[in-house]
């Protein structure tokens, strides 16, 4: 099935990628973006907005599968934590802060790497490590200083973050992506280090930029890590920058008190459900710890019997990789004069019902009833990405404890 004439204007006129044309304001030693104030009511607000009931609802159909097993909390531990490294500023890489000021590691090579140390007070037997350079706006984009090669290492005995005896826990050659997530064993381990040794050929003038480095404590088993796998939309919304800010990591610890999720950024900008499908199993392949796939696909696609396929077979992938997914509605547009999006969702809710998934948000009902939320007719602006993360935090109730 196909949509006929309007498809042409769907695919003729593609998707503009919002979120990729706004502006980095370079600057030796680190990428000064502009950061405006973050409310410190913010919080204190969505923990309001979350006692809102959302006024769009839908759920998966008769037969219903039996409720899935519960995430476990993986506390966040790195937050405020001392650190150094081989540049100063490292304080920013543990500041929960991301596409804001960063840390700059500059031209590393493997006789002179750029290295960044975090000491930790308490004990821990296993972390996760997720590093974010978020100023490269696709998954697969590196120019703004994503690490080529770089190691994971843990060091019970340094003194300093340099001197001591290191254990290797993670070695990676060719990287493509701006975020990753590694588990560290760390029994009897005070310190984790990430040394970068290679950058892409192609990089900015200043070199490696890092923004955000978190540890979560997976020692009693936790495994609430998310990855979001979607467009430009996906990757603008969950780009957790002050202004996209509380983002669906802190939605999810407002609702779930002890709950802290581990987010990876997959969103591809321009990517259609019939791509998306052959990049997942690199996406699955590059973040084996996740265990919670979120998706938001669909937006660019112009063809309903491709759509399907495309996301019934990423549905099968991320399935068969044991992890689990959560397919969104496609949000609302008004970039267009006729409603494009409806039909699609109707593929949506029917992959869901004979699936038997858990219903990803409606981010459909809930931008159609604030259009003025979307800032091209496409993207959410800022308030409306708070409010997609919000109602994907929502959607996942089904995966925590009640
Ligand atoms: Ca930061």
């Amino acid at each position: 099935m196909r949509f006929g004439a309007s498809v042409n204007c769907l695919k003729v006129t593609g998707v503009r990628d919002a979120h990729g044309l706004q502006s980095h304001v370079m600057a030796p030693g680190g990428i000064l973006s502009t950061r405006r104030v973050r409310s410190r009511f913010a919080l204190l607000a969505l923990g309001a907005a979350l006692a809102t009931p959302a006024t769009a609802t839908w759920a998966a159909g008769p037969g219903d599968p039996a409720p899935p097993a519960k995430l476990r909390p993986n506390p966040l531990v790195s937050l405020g934590a001392w650190t150094t490294g081989s540049r100063p500023d490292t304080v920013r890489l543990v500041d929960g802060r991301f596409r804001g000021a960063t840390w700059g590691g500059g031209h590393p090579t493997p006789e002179q790497p750029a290295w960044a140390a975090i000491r930790l007070q308490r004990r821990y037997r296993k972390l996760l490590l997720t590093w974010t350079s978020s100023h490269n706006h696709g998954y697969f984009e590196q120019f703004y200083g994503a690490p080529r090669d770089y190691r994971i290492e843990t060091s019970a005995d340094s003194t300093n973050g340099e001197d001591g005896h290191w254990v290797l826990a993670a070695d990676v050659k060719e990287n493509p992506v701006r975020s990753r997530a590694h588990a560290v064993p760390f029994e009897g381990q005070r310190w984790v280090r990430m040394v970068v040794t290679r950058l892409p050929e192609k990089v900015n003038p200043w070199g490696l930029f890092l923004d955000e480095i978190e540890l979560h404590d997976l020692s009693a088993g936790g495994d609430d890590i998310w990855v979001f796998l979607g467009d430009s939309i996906s990757a603008g919304v969950f780009d957790r920058a002050d202004e996209r800010r509380p983002s669906f990591a802190e939605s999810v610890a407002v609702l779930h008190p002890g709950f802290t999720p581990a987010m990876i950024n997959a969103g591809l900008p321009r990517l259609r459900s019939w791509e998306a499908i052959d990049r997942v199993d690199e996406v699955l392949a590059l973040n084996p710890e996740a265990t919670v796939v979120a998706l938001t696909l669909g937006s660019n696609d112009a063809d309903l019997d491709k759509l399907r396929d495309a996301l019934g077979g990423i549905i099968d992938k991320i399935q068969a990789a044991g992890k689990i997914p959560l397919l969104a509605r496609i949000p609302y547009q008004t970039k267009y004069d006729q409603d494009y999006v409806a039909v699609k969702n109707q593929v949506i809710d029917q992959l869901i019902r004979e699936r038997g998934l858990i219903p990803g948000p409606d981010l459909y009902g809930w931008f159609k009833a604030r259009p003025d939320r979307l800032h091209d007719g496409l993207h959410p602006d800022d308030p409306g990405s708070v409010d997609m993360s919000r109602e994907f935090a929502r959607a996942a109730a089904p995966l925590y404890p009640p």
